[in-house]
């Protein structure tokens, strides 16, 4: 059998007209955009994660999610969750850069309209800050498996809507990025596929990067983590990435149990009625806290559930 040789992606600059990157995504499902980030950024982006980094235990697979199985995220890798918290000024930064916020608006606004009584309503939807990590892999870090991210919002490829994704992805490299030290595996063009197709190896292609570029993804395109295969004292042989991912901004719930309920109330909730208003995770995985708990395991921890401690509020080791 022959195998075609992947389809590479592309890397366009960050100054080129945007116009030209949503084009590029539309075909390929990913870009690299290089100089996403100034040098400056960057160098304060890596200076404000590496004291969480060195805090941070590598990933084994005993944590507490399953839902996309066990050897999901890669074993030995480290990962640092929620960067608004821990990083806010950077990640603020990141959030306001023209390229990131017109990414986002073109793959995960929409038009929607509907009669409320004789009106005929238009409206826009939005989208909003899905998750974001800092993503390390040390060396003898194991490959992820090839999967679409929306995966998590369990949404189902649509032939006649094929670029409809509930989110978009945007890896922000901290580090080099090399196939040696686990560039992100992407197979360009399978944004289109439909369920049926079964993601293979040979068709990857690996986003190579330079400190300060970013591939975007969108949610329907199969990607992984790679295999850091470095020797420690290879010059790159750590890999860092920031996800900043982005959403529809309607894909949650209607109203916001958690924040509306004070921490007192629902630690004497029972455990169905917990799950029923939203405590416990969705069954593709959305709606975690911290490494993938479900919002319950923190009630009746000293970090609680953040938003309602004033004060001594522990960040998960
Ligand atoms: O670390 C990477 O290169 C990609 C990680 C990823 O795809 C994920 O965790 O969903
Ligand atoms: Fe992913």
């Amino acid at each position: 059998m022959t195998v075609s040789t992947p389809q590479k992606l592309v890397t366009i600059d960050a100054s080129e007209p945007i116009e030209k990157i949503y084009e590029i995504i539309e075909r390929d499902g990913g870009v690299i955009v290089s100089n996403l980030l100034s040098p400056e950024l960057l160098a304060e982006c890596m200076e404000a994660i590496e004291p969480h980094f060195a805090s941070r235990k590598e990933w084994r697979s005993t944590v507490t999610h399953d839902e996309l199985g066990a050897d999901f995220f890669p074993e030995g890798s480290k990962r640092v969750y929620a960067l608004l918290s821990k990083i806010p000024d950077q990640l603020t930064k990141i959030m306001r850069l023209q390229i990131w916020q017109g990414i986002m608006g073109k793959f995960l606004n929409d038009e929607y309209y509907s009669y409320t009584g004789e009106n005929h309503l238009p409206q826009k939807s939005g989208y909003m800050l899905a998750s974001t990590a800092a993503l390390r892999l040390v060396p003898g870090a194991k490959p992820q498996p090839l999967h679409r991210d929306q995966i998590a919002y369990m949404v189902r490829p649509d032939p006649s809507n094929p670029l409809f994704t509930p989110m978009v992805g945007c890896l922000i490299a901290g580090s080099k990025c090399t196939f040696k030290n686990g560039a992100t595996a992407v197979i360009p063009g399978s944004h289109l596929w439909g369920p049926d197709r079964h993601p293979k190896k040979e068709e990857c292609t690996y986003a190579e990067m330079e400190p300060g570029s970013a591939l975007f993804c969108l949610g329907s395109t199969y990607h992984a983590a790679g295999e850091n295969i470095c020797e420690p004292t290879d010059p790159d042989a750590l890999r860092t990435l920031f996800a900043v991912f982005g959403q529809r901004d309607y894909y949650r719930q209607d109203q916001e149990e958690i924040l509306s309920t004070p921490i007192e109330i629902a630690r004497k909730l029972p455990q169905d009625i917990l799950k029923l208003a939203g405590y416990h995770k969705a069954v593709g995985g959305v709606g975690y806290v911290e490494d993938h708990q479900s919002p319950v395991e923190f009630l009746n921890t000293e970090y609680g559930l953040g938003k309602f401690v004033n004060s001594g509020v522990k960040v998960a080791p």
